[in-house]
């Protein structure tokens, strides 16, 4: 079965061929490497850890370093989407990450903690980290972007924002949309990681030309539903 191996270079890529990739029946594998960024204690371990594994847990050990994670979801019969998340585990601290940690990522989830206004006001210096240092295609469009306001299920005192201002703040900052998210009641983590995927597979060149005759090439035809807006867990 042949995987794409979908860094940034072939988004938004016209010119690139569309290399074979599809096996007989038409089957194919994207893989995207996504970003989650946020401020230390948002919960971007624990988000990774509920999506992929599906367990939360209060006692595992912040590893220094970078961590990945792989999530399978398959798409529709012919599609299969492999994530490749990056979990910037300890290096939170230094406020912003190199170059190379971004480098050829296609998506980003960008977490703050809703007990925490201060990691929200963080939230912009993350945006713009990442803005500066991968774009996608000749233009250099920015990387789509998904809000996360993690930690919903614990009361909101230190943030208080209505979601028309949520929304209006995404719109302004150039992200994709907003969830609500609880790592802890697995509250719309899948539904914000369906989200971003849609919006990349839009993006993907090799999804969105007519479909071909030519059996060696992959079905490029767009199954995909348009995205829906970002969502919370309390509406
Ligand atoms: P980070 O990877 O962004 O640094 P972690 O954040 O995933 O390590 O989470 C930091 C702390 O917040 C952890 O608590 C974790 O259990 C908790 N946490 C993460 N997500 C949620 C959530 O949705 N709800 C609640 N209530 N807690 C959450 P500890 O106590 O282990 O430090
Ligand atoms: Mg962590």
């Amino acid at each position: 079965m042949p995987i794409i191996v979908c860094t940034n270079h072939l988004l938004s890529f016209p010119s690139l061929p569309t290399t074979s990739t599809a096996d007989d029946e038409g089957f194919t594998e994207y893989l995207y490497k996504i970003l989650v960024v946020g401020d230390i204690g948002t919960g971007k371990t624990s988000i990774i850890k509920r999506f992929v594994h599906n367990i939360f847990s209060m006692h595992y050990k912040s590893t220094i370093g970078v961590d990945f994670a792989l999530k399978v979801i398959n798409w529709d019969p012919k599609t299969e989407v492999r994530l490749q998340l990056w979990d910037i585990a300890g290096q939170e601290r230094f406020g912003s990450m190199t170059r190379v940690y971004y480098k050829e990522a296609v998506g980003a989830l960008i977490t703050f903690d809703v007990t925490r206004a201060s990691t929200f006001e963080a939230v912009a210096k993350w945006k713009a980290d990442i803005d500066s240092k991968v774009t996608i295609g000749p233009d250099e469009r920015p990387i789509p972007v998904v809000l996360l306001a993690n930690k919903c299920d614990l009361g909101k005192e230190g943030f208080i924002k209505t979601a028309n201002e949520m929304d209006k703040y995404c719109k302004d900052n150039g992200f994709i949309g907003w969830f609500e998210t609880s790592a802890k009641e697995n509250l719309n983590i899948e539904k914000a990681s369906r989200f971003l995927v849609e919006h990349i597979l839009k993006m993907d060149i090799r999804r969105n030309q007519p479909p071909t005759e030519d059996k060696g090439k992959i079905d490029l035809s767009d199954k995909t539903t348009p995205p829906t807006s970002g969502g919370c867990c309390n509406k």
